[in-house]
C-alpha cells in the first residue's frame, strides 16, 4: 500500500492492510478459485490502499454450498438464545474494533474516520444489538380456523416462522460496514445463513467484520464473504439457483437486473434503492435550524447518501436567506483526506463517481442552472468535489430529476402548497423527505401525503435500528431495520390440525 507522503496513515488499520486480502469462505481465508486480485483505491490520494482476491461465479458456488451446508448443519441446532448473545458480540465486537473498522471505511470509501467512528460504526454496532434481541422472538400465533365446507369439523392450527435458507447480499460502498450490518443482522437473527458480496470499491471492512463473526462465535459457512465485481460476483449470487433469496442495495439501474435475474428460481428479492429526497422548507419554519438541516441533509457523507435531501423547496419569501445560509454552510465546510482530524467532508469514492457528479455540475450548466456556491472539482489528487448549490434550476432539469449521488443541492422556490406537494411527489423515487414548519398540522397533513419511506419533521437523516427504511415506488421493494425486516427473511407456514 502506497500514500502521498504528506496524508496521515492508518494507525489501527495497518495490520489489516497487509497483505493481500482474501475471500472468506467456509470459516477459511481463501484465494480466489481463479486466482485473480483486484485493487482497491484511496480515494483520497487515487493511489492502490491494498489488493483484494477478486471472486467470481465459481467462488459464490462455492460459498452457496457452504452457507448450505450451514444451514442444515450447525446453524439450525444453535438455539435462538445463543444465535442471539452471538449476535450481540458481534456487536461488542465491532465496537471494540471501532477505529479500526472507521479508518478502513475512511481510507476505501473517503469519509472522514471521525464521522464513520461516530456514525457508520456505532449504528452498526447498534444495530447487531437490536438485531440480537429478535433472535428469541420470532414467533407465529394459533388460529381458530371456520372452514364453511366442514362446519361440523374442529381444528388446531398455528403459523411458524421459518428461516429462507442461503441469502445472498450485494451491498453498495457509501457506508460499507453499516450496509453489511443492515444486511447481516436480520439474516442471522431470523436463522439464514448469508453470502454477502462488497462493493468492489470499498471491500475491506466487510471483510474484517466477517472475521469478527467468526470470533464472536458465528459457526464456519454461515456468513461468507465474497468480494468481486458485480457483473460477475454479484450477478452471479442474484442468479444462483440454490440461493433463497437476493437483498440488494445500490442504484435503481442495478436493482432492476438484480430482480429480472432473480425470477429464474423467484427467489425472493428485497431491494433499497436511489432517491431523489425533497426537504421543504416553510414560510414558518425556524429558518436557521431549516438551514442546517438543509446542508445536513445534503453534505453528510459528501452526498453519497440515498436519502440526500437533494431538492430544496424553499418559501418565497426565505428563498434568498436560505440560499445563503446553506451557500456559507457548504463554503465552511473542510473539505480534506479522511484520516486528517480537521476533515468535514472528504472525497467521492472513486474516479467513476467523481466523473458522474462533475458531469452533473457541467449539464446543470448547460441547461441554464448555476452554482451560488461551488460547482466545482477540487484541484489536487484524489476525487474531491465543492459542496454545491444550484440555484436557477427547472423541475425537468437533470440536476432536479436524477439522482447525483454527490454534494450538490438544487434550491426551488415555492408558494403554493398543494403544488409543493405534487412537486416533491414529481419523482420515480420515494425514499426520504423533509419538511420545516412550526405548524404541527401541515408537518402531518404533508407527512401524509408525501410518498416516502421516511419522512423527516424539524430533523433530516436519522437512522436508527429500531425504525423501518426502504423506499416507495422505484425507491425499493421491502424495508429494512426495525422489526418490519424481519419479514425480508422469513417464511410463514400454516399448520392445521384436525381433532
Ligand atoms: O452502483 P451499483 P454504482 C446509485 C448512485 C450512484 C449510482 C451508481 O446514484 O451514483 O448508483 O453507483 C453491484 N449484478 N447508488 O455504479 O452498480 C456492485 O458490485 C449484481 C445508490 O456503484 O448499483 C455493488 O456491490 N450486482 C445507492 C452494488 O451492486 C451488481 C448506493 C452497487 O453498485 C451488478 C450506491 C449486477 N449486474 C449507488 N452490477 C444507495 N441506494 O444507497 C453492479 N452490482
Amino acid at each position: 500500500a502506497t500514500t502521498l507522503s504528506d496524508t496521515p496513515t492508518a494507525q489501527a488499520a495497518a495490520g489489516f492492510l497487509q497483505g493481500t486480502k482474501r475471500l472468506l469462505i467456509d470459516g477459511e481465508l481463501v484465494d480466489a478459485a481463479a486466482g485473480r486480485t483486484f485493487e482497491t483505491i484511496d480515494p483520497g490520494t487515487g493511489q492502490v490502499l491494498a489488493t483484494v482476491a477478486e471472486g467470481d461465479a465459481e467462488d459464490i458456488d462455492r460459498a452457496v454450498k457452504a452457507a448450505r451446508r450451514a444451514f442444515e448443519g450447525p446453524w439450525s441446532r444453535i438455539s435462538p438464545s445463543e444465535r442471539g448473545r452471538i449476535i450481540h458480540r458481534l456487536g461488542d465486537l465491532v465496537m471494540e474494533h471501532a477505529e479500526e473498522l472507521a479508518e478502513l471505511d475512511s481510507l476505501d470509501n473517503g469519509k472522514p474516520k471521525a464521522v464513520a467512528q461516530a456514525a457508520d460504526v456505532a449504528l452498526a454496532a447498534d444495530l447487531f444489538w437490536y438485531m440480537a434481541g429478535w433472535a428469541t422472538k420470532i414467533k407465529g400465533g394459533t388460529v381458530t380456523p371456520s372452514v364453511p365446507y366442514l362446519p361440523e369439523a374442529e381444528f388446531h392450527a398455528y403459523t411458524l416462522r421459518e428461516p429462507l435458507g442461503v441469502v445472498g447480499q450485494v451491498i453498495p460502498w457509501n457506508f460499507p460496514l453499516l450496509m453489511a450490518a443492515w444486511k447481516i443482522g436480520p439474516a442471522l437473527t431470523t436463522g439464514n445463513t448469508i453470502v454477502l458480496k462488497p462493493a468492489e470499491q470499498t471491500p475491506l471492512s466487510a471483510l474484517r467484520l466477517g472475521e469478527l463473526a467468526l470470533e464472536a462465535g458465528v459457526p464456519a459457512g454461515v456468513l461468507n464473504v465474497v468480494p468481486g465485481y458485480g457483473e460477475t460476483a454479484g450477478a452471479a449470487l442474484a442468479e444462483h439457483p440454490d440461493v433463497d433469496k437476493i437483498a440488494f442495495t445500490g442504484s435503481t439501474e442495478v436493482g432492476k437486473i438484480i430482480a429480472r435475474a432473480a425470477t429464474g428460481n423467484l427467489k425472493r428479492v428485497s431491494l433499497e434503492l436511489g432517491g431523489k429526497s425533497p426537504n421543504i422548507i416553510f414560510d414558518d419554519a425556524d429558518v436557521d435550524a431549516a438551514i442546517a438541516g438543509a446542508a445536513h441533509g445534503i453534505f453528510f457523507n459528501q452526498g453519497e447518501v440515498c436519502s440526500a435531501g437533494s431538492r430544496l423547496y424553499i418559501a418565497e419569501q426565505h428563498y434568498d436567506q436560505v440560499v445563503e445560509g446553506v451557500s456559507a454552510a457548504a463554503k465552511g465546510i473542510k473539505v480534506g483526506y479522511g484520516l486528517d482530524a480537521e476533515t468535514e467532508m472528504g472525497p467521492l469514492v472513486s474516479q467513476e463517481q467523481f466523473d458522474r457528479v462533475t458531469g452533473y455540475l457541467k449539464k446543470g450548466q448547460e441547461e441554464g442552472s448555476s452554482a451560488a456556491t461551488g460547482g466545482n472539482a477540487i484541484d489536487r489528487p484524489g476525487y474531491y468535489v465543492e459542496p454545491t448549490v444550484i440555484t436557477g434550476a427547472d423541475a425537468s432539469h437533470a440536476i432536479v430529476r436524477e439522482e447525483v449521488f454527490g454534494p450538490v443541492i438544487a434550491a426551488l422556490p415555492f408558494s403554493d402548497v398543494d403544488d409543493l406537494a405534487r412537486q416533491a411527489n414529481d419523482s420515480h423515487y420515494g425514499l426520504a423527505a423533509g419538511v420545516w414548519t412550526k405548524d404541527i398540522t401541515k408537518a402531518h397533513r404533508l407527512a401524509k401525503r408525501i410518498q416516502a419511506g421516511t419522512v423527516h419533521v424539524n430533523t433530516y437523516h436519522v437512522f436508527s435500528a429500531e425504525l423501518p427504511f426502504g423506499g416507495y415506488k422505484q425507491s425499493g421493494w421491502g424495508r429494512e431495520m426495525g422489526e418490519e425486516v424481519l419479514n425480508n427473511y422469513l417464511e410463514t407456514k400454516s399448520v392445521i390440525v384436525g381433532l
